[in-house]
């Protein structure tokens, strides 16, 4: 025992601060730094022993949060070669990923739950459900128990308590994260609220349980590889019913800075679901007219389809103000007077750097350049990193790609068409707060009230610039039969594919896809709910040439613009087949040219009859005899719509 002891100590790596501990963990004795383990509750305590007992880390380390800590992984991470100081910034780090672990893995996601119409509906016979994964639990356990025994020998298990939420907030949600990655513990200090202060408002409060391993354990002196992780061996699970999650064999985004998409998203969604409210993946924004009149929307667009990027919009209308709260989920619920309040749960932005640049996203520009961590993205000769749709480098600037190839701006034109620097999914992780516009109320315990809800994705064709929904049934119609063209977010989806994304959450969901539709539904029998406006935008309209139509970003406010009109109740909306589009001059197009409006607009009846018919056999392949009767309606109104063009 003595012997072990002394090699932990040997091979403490980790910054040692005035007090070692030592900590029984199963028969062995363990070294211990950071927040002393006796200090957490009994029940964390013996979450963190039963998990030590199984990964069998080196040692320990909970989490306090502060300064000194943070500094002290970066510097580690430095160390070890695995983050880059990036000297043309301020307090910047560069971060490469191994080439099998850049995006979320859909395909070995699973929802575990007893009974599997609960996580998953009942699909017609043959047909593999692309809303979500199941397993029987107890064979999942087996399964992830035999992955992670010996998981993170040689290595440190961090202990990470964190808050979904501002700390304290009654509309918060406290997780413990175990993980043997100092590169989690660095995202997870930016992502979320972490350290001491969350453990001491704990107290008796439930939490999600949470153990994330890269799955790749050292022997002792082994050599660490530049990324280690286990990509063969990959899973990321969550256990609604026991408020759990347990993701093995990545290291990067969504697949193990588990606050995200298993915790916010998935986990919360089934919470959520229990006591009435929502868990959804999307941004939260604040306008403010020039009349002075301010109003919050939310957006739910699938991965990489213009979140952020909405979330942190630079008006290109006179006089408009647009403030952010959040980029990528929102917990929302309902008050006293029936209004839908909107949190973020996150504290920073994990967001896609490619196509960011100061005309597309000006904000964004000012927000990573202190403090954040790149990852995969292009590096530069003079000290920083670059993108596609970045501005370009100097002239005597090398770039090195994300895969650490040199002198990239040397290659033709096309070999860098067809190899770009940044990965496609590289992204930067930058603590929220020096966001330069942050809505006064973006940490309010009460959440932000929501007047409109905007859902939206990839469509190059067929579907309109905007069309308002005719009801809340119909909103809600509009949210399921969402699509969009699959993009590098996710690893294993085939670019450019048009694929069905409910309400952006296909990926996301914690529960059956059906019981998610009744609970949005039965918000509206809420006595006294004033529900927000549901509207289907597409930024993504192409021309014949493949370019697209609309300009996007900042113009995007004149599309939200005419909406929120709608909020106030202006005459300026006429019915179409699909649902209320502007009256013609009732969107604001002044100093706009060039833009071939009658394009974006344009439904034609050959391609509205494919996509209802495509929606109609999803549902029947999906979720057959399962949805919910109004929706079906719907459907069958649409197409008579359509039948009448
Ligand atoms: P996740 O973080 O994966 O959930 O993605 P997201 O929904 O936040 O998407 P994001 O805003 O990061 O945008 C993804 C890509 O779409 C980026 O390359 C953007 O530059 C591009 N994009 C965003 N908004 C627009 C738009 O209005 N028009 C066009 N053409 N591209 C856009
Ligand atoms: C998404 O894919 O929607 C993301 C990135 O925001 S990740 O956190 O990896 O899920
Ligand atoms: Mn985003």
């Amino acid at each position: 025992m003595l012997l072990q002891a002394t090699r932990s100590l040997l091979r403490l790596r980790v910054y040692q601060p005035a007090k070692l501990r030592m900590a029984t963990i199963g028969s062995r004795y363990l070294t211990t730094t950071g927040v002393s383990i006796k200090t957490l509750s009994p029940d964390i305590q013996s979450f963190v022993e039963v998990q030590a007992k199984l990964c069998k880390p080196d040692q320990i380390h909970v989490c306090d949060g502060s300064e000194e800590e943070s500094k002290a992984i970066l510097e580690h991470l430095m160390k070890d070669g695995r983050l880059e100081k990036l000297p043309k910034y301020n307090n910047c780090y560069y971060a490469q990923t191994a080439p099998a672990d850049t995006a979320r893995v859909e395909k070995q996601t699973f929802v575990c739950t007893s009974k599997k119409s609960d996580a998953v509906p009942d699909t017609k016979p043959g047909v593999v459900s692309t809303l979500g994964n199941w397993m029987d639990p107890p064979e999942m356990d087996k399964q992830l128990d035999e992955k992670f025994d010996g998981c993170m020998q040689g290595r440190t298990m961090y202990v990470i308590p964190y808050s979904m939420g501002p700390i304290g907030s009654p509309l918060s949600k406290i997780g413990i994260q175990l993980t043997d990655s100092e590169y989690v513990v660095a995202s997870m200090n930016v992502m979320t609220r972490i350290g001491k202060k969350v453990i001491d408002t704990l107290g008796k409060d439930e939490f999600v349980k949470c153990v994330h391993s890269v799955g790749y354990p050292l022997k002792s002196g082994e050599k660490d590889v530049p990324w280690p992780c286990n990509p063969g061996k990959l899973a990321v699970v969550q256990y609604p019913e026991r408020n759990e999650i347990r993701s093995f064999g990545s290291g990067y985004g969504g697949n193990s800075l588990l606050g995200k998409k298993c915790f916010a998203l998935r986990i919360a969604s089934t919470i959520a679901k229990r006591e009435g409210w929502l868990a959804e993946h999307m941004l939260i924004l604040a306008l403010t007219n020039p009349e002075g009149k301010k109003r919050y929307i939310a957006g739910a667009f699938p991965s990489a389809c213009g979140k952020t990027n909405l979330a942190m919009l630079t008006p290109t209308i006179p006089g408009w103000k647009a403030e952010c709260v959040g980029d990528d989920i929102a917990w929302m619920r309902f008050d006293d007077d029936g209004k839908l309040r909107a949190i973020n749960p996150e504290y920073g932005f994990f967001g896609v750097a490619p196509g960011t640049n100061k005309k597309s996203n000006p904000n964004a520009m000012k927000t990573v350049f202190h403090n954040t961590v790149f990852t995969n993205t292009a590096k530069t000769s003079d000290g920083g990193v670059w993108w596609e749709g970045m501005e370009a480098c100097a002239n005597d600037v090398k770039v090195t790609t994300w895969q650490g190839k040199e002198n990239w701006q040397d290659l033709s034109p096309e070999e860098r068409r067809d190899t770009p620097a940044a990965h496609p999914n590289s992204r930067f992780c930058a603590p929220i707060k020096q966001y330069p516009l942050l809505d006064e109320n973006w940490e309010s315990p009460d959440g932000v009230p929501i007047d409109a809800i905007f859902f939206g994705g990839r469509r190059p064709d067929t579907i309109p610039l905007i069309y308002e929904s005719s009801s809340w049934t119909h909103g809600v119609f509009v949210g399921a039969q969402m699509k969009s063209e699959a993009t590098a977010a996710a690893a294993d989806m085939k670019s450019k594919s048009v694929l069905h994304d409910p309400f952006a959450m296909r990926p996301f969901f914690g529960y059956s896809f059906v019981q998610y539709l009744e609970h949005w539904l039965s918000l509206q029998d809420r006595p006294g709910a004033k529900l927000p406006k549901i509207f289907h935008v597409n930024w993504f309209r192409k021309d014949s040439n493949g370019k697209f139509i609309w300009p996007g970003f900042g113009e995007n406010l004149r599309v939200i613009d005419w909406a929120l009109r709608r909020c106030d109740g202006e005459d300026i909306a006429d019915p179409s087949p699909l649902g209320l589009i502007p009256k013609p001059g009732t969107l604001n197009v002044d100093e706009l040219s060039g833009v071939d409006m009658e394009a974006l607009f344009k439904q034609n009846k050959t391609e509205l009859e494919e996509d209802v018919k495509d929606t109609q056999m999803y549902f029947d392949r999906e979720l057959p005899g399962q949805l919910p009767a109004p929706l079906q309606a719907e459907l069958d109104a649409l197409k008579d719509r359509i039948s009448k063009m």
